[in-house]
């Protein structure tokens, strides 16, 4: 029987969440045609063809644990903390994680991620003690992943993969474990929660957890969103993250369509079963540019403050981004950003052997220059906390209320780390790593000295 490697099962996961949620959602699998055109018209390859991320929620840390169990069966580890309460405009109750290959080879393969959240039930300026009883006591009686998927999950992690038949059956149940449930819900608890936050109800008013979009990479978003809208599709009014302008593309671009509304049975209070819909699944694109540096990031939150500025002045998010970022100092091309250290690359020897410097000191910089090396921009493969928040409350139904006078739990990434029982990487390091490994294998193919490198890059090494 044949070995599948977990790549293989993350790969299979990702197509059979897709596969059903074109079957859930059927505008998603208009935006997935329109990304393909686009992308096939631009030379995307395989990678680009394939890549998601999807977004669940969770209500506990046991549950989250068990999330993370079995991303880990799919060799998607924890990147990142996002604390979504007071992010926003509108404050969201969630803590975030992203679950993604943390490896560039497995990114390579399939770098699905998924973008999990988990209700912050402790949060008083959210749910009151006797709210909190209750949801608590709904959300210890449910049971989101059976033990045979767990089991599946643990075996799949520790083996790196799985034998064909178990394979089969561990992408199964875990497909059918972010399904939209046929359960239903009781409506007066769905609507007491949702009084506080629509999120709160979605996540702790039902029974099952879903998945509550699944975004495929387009090459150019602005692009895609006018063809969407030219489609019928009722978009968002802007598109998440920095503008279009005249620079390299940076981080992340992204933009959805409304959620919309779906069939789902209700328990009214009268106790009949009658139907009704639910608002909580949309659709999500993204474009992705290159990492930044925690100085290039720097310079990236100072620019979103100023189109935020320029913004209320009556402008579009777009033309005040535009405008905002072609005035500013922000390199307009790759050699820029890796000269002033704000982004991240790998580096490769490309020239012939004879055409390689002999001295031992030869500085990388000079060695790009002269054509003996490339630098390859490192592509952001994760989230921007604004923009989650921006995405949870574009879709929100109403503000939601919370108490800002009463205190806020604390939850942070070695609350994280410690619920998981996984380290949580951030995305930095991780970046920072890949790009300080090839530096180094640059440096020994070329027999030069990684210590006696140029200011610059020392620098970077730094960070
Ligand atoms: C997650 C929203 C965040 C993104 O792409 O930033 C997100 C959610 O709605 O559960 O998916
Ligand atoms: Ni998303």
């Amino acid at each position: 029987m044949t070995f599948q490697p977990t790549s293989q099962l993350r790969a299979r996961f990702a197509a059979s969440l897709s596969t059903m949620y074109g079957r859930e959602v059927p505008a998603y699998t208009t935006l997935v045609d329109v990304a393909n055109e686009i992308n096939s018209g631009l030379g995307g390859d395989s990678r680009v063809t394939a890549e998601r991320h999807g977004a669940i929620r969770v209500g506990t840390p046991r549950e989250l644990r068990q999330v993370g169990q079995i991303f880990a069966g799919f060799g998607m580890y924890p990147v990142g903390f996002y604390d979504l309460r007071e992010t926003g405009s509108t404050p969201v109750p969630v803590v975030s994680t992203a679950f993604r290959p943390v490896d560039e080879i497995e990114l390579e393969l399939n770098p699905f991620r998924v973008f999990t959240s988990m209700l912050t039930v402790d949060d008083d300026r959210f749910f009151s003690a006797d709210l909190r009883r209750r949801l608590t006591t709904f959300l210890s009686g449910r049971a989101l992943f059976s033990d045979e998927l767990l089991t599946l999950a643990s075996r799949a992690a520790e083996d790196n993969g799985l034998a064909e038949a178990d394979a089969d059956r561990f992408v199964e149940l875990a497909t059918a474990a972010f399904q939209l449930s046929s359960e239903p819900t009781d409506r007066a608890w769905y609507s007491e929660l949702a009084e506080i936050s629509a999120v709160a109800a979605d996540i702790g008013g039902v029974t099952r957890t879903h998945i509550n979009h699944l975004t495929p990479r387009v090459l150019d978003i602005d692009e895609l969103y006018r063809r969407l809208q030219a489609r019928g599709l009722h978009m968002i009014d802007k598109i998440q993250g920095p503008p279009r302008w005249n620079g390299p593309d940076v981080l992340l671009r992204q933009t959805s369509f409304r959620a919309l509304d779906e069939a789902r049975l209700f328990v009214e209070p009268d106790g009949t079963v009658a139907p009704g819909t639910t608002r909580v699944r949309f659709g999500e694109v993204e474009q992705r540019g290159i990492a930044l540096t925690p100085l290039g990031r720097q310079r990236y939150d100072d620019l979103m403050a100023a189109t935020d500025a320029a913004a209320s002045t009556g402008l579009s998010w777009q033309d005040a981004g535009r405008s905002v970022w072609e005035a500013s100092t922000f390199p307009l091309d790759h050699d820029g950003l890796r000269r002033a250290g704000l982004a991240y690359f790998t580096y490769r020897v490309i020239a012939a052997r004879g055409a390689r410097p002999l001295s031992s000191d030869a500085d990388l910089d000079a060695l790009i220059t002269a054509g003996v090396v490339e630098a390859v921009p490192i592509i952001y493969e994760d989230f921007l906390p604004r923009s989650a928040a921006g995405i949870f409350q574009s879709n929100l139904t109403g503000d939601g209320a919370m108490d800002g006078e009463r205190r806020g739990a604390h939850y942070d990434i070695g609350w994280l780390a410690d619920t998981l029982g996984y380290t949580v990487h951030m995305p930095e390091q991780l970046y920072a790593a890949q790009r300080i490994r090839s530096l180094h294998a640059c440096c020994a193919e070329l027999n030069i000295d990684p210590a006696r490198q140029s200011p610059d890059n020392l620098i970077l090494e730094a960070q």
